[in-house]
């Protein structure tokens, strides 16, 4: 049997799908146009489909799993369950109005028609905020709406924001932080469950092998305490002394959101000869 998983057949998130199965081992050779490819070395196999298929296709039992984003998840409202985020795809869904708009408020939407492709996490976005605006619903294109004055705002997704600032838009609320999502049918049998708890222990190892990064460096003996402080590690860091009395070689892992801040405080504290190494996988 083979685990079936629904994947972007183009756009966006399709790159970042593929190279995250490769990451995992799982090897797909996409000889083109074909709507489904099977993988030689782990029991899966892919669907190319258009992404807002997918949440329906997934809740069907037509694929067990997907890949989509979780504006589209949430959008789509399927009978899905989330089972892990995947960190690529980010985007936010937000509220913008004209950069020339007085008012910049959420409140200041009440009463104001919103032009959107996402009535429906918008509509429920609305509602808990206790604002009273009619959603104009549009499939492309949204960012044009207020200045042809279909509508006073939109909600649309935005990455950099050069749409907006090129549409002379504002944002002025985030409705939703997204990212690509692994999705799956709540209704896995056992067979199928295991498979996926296979595919998603690889996932976590790549990913945790991506917010990590291997340290290597020099330190003076008389400041190990204060530098092995400052990389905690998996569990402490690894010493060994250099041929060079008085030095220590100094190994750890260090996680990337702070990254630079720990490399200038090594630095300050007299380690020397730096080097930072990408960690490929990571189990834990
Ligand atoms: O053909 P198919 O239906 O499968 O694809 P699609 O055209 O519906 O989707 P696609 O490929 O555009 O996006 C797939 C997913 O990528 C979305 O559902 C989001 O989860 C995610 N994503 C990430 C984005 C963006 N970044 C993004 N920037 N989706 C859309 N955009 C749009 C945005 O709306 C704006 O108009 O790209 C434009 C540029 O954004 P800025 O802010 O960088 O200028
Ligand atoms: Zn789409």
């Amino acid at each position: 049997m083979n685990l079936k998983i629904a994947v972007q057949k183009s756009g966006r998130l399709h790159d970042g799908s593929m190279q995250l199965l490769k990451e995992c081992g799982i090897e797909l050779n996409n000889g083109g146009k074909q709507l489904r490819i099977l993988s030689s070395n782990f029991p899966v196999e892919i669907f190319f489909l258009r992404d807002d298929d997918i949440p329906e296709y997934v809740q069907d039992g037509v694929v067990d799993l997907g890949i989509v984003g979780e504006n589209v998840m949430l959008e789509k409202n399927k009978q899905t369950r989330l089972v892990e985020r995947l960190g690529f795809g980010k985007c936010r869904l937000s509220l913008a109005v004209l950069r020339n708009e007085s008012a910049k408020t959420l409140a200041s939407l009440n009463g104001k028609r919103i032009a959107t492709s996402y009535p429906v996490i918008l509509r429920s976005f609305l509602d808990k905020n206790l604002v009273s605006a009619s959603i104009h619903e549009i499939s492309g294109s949204v960012e044009i709406a207020p200045r042809i004055g279909l509508a006073d705002a939109i909600c649309d997704i935005v990455s950099s924001g050069s749409t907006l600032f090129n549409n002379e838009l504002e944002e002025i609320h985030t409705v939703l932080a997204s990212e690509a999502v692994l999705i799956a049918n709540d209704q896995l049998n056992e067979e199928q469950r295991l498979l996926m708890e296979r595919l998603l222990f690889r996932i976590r190892s790549v990913k945790k092998a991506k917010n990590n990064k291997y340290v290597l460096l020099n330190a003076p003996n008389d400041k190990l305490d204060i530098i092995c402080n400052l990389l905690p590690g998996m569990k402490s860091p690894t010493i060994l002394p250099l041929a060079q009395p008085g030095w220590s070689s100094v190994h750890s892992v260090i996680q990337e959101n702070d990254f630079w801040n720990v490399i200038e405080q090594l630095k300050d504290n007299g380690a020397e000869g730096i080097l930072i190494v990408p960690i490929e996988k990571m189990v834990l």
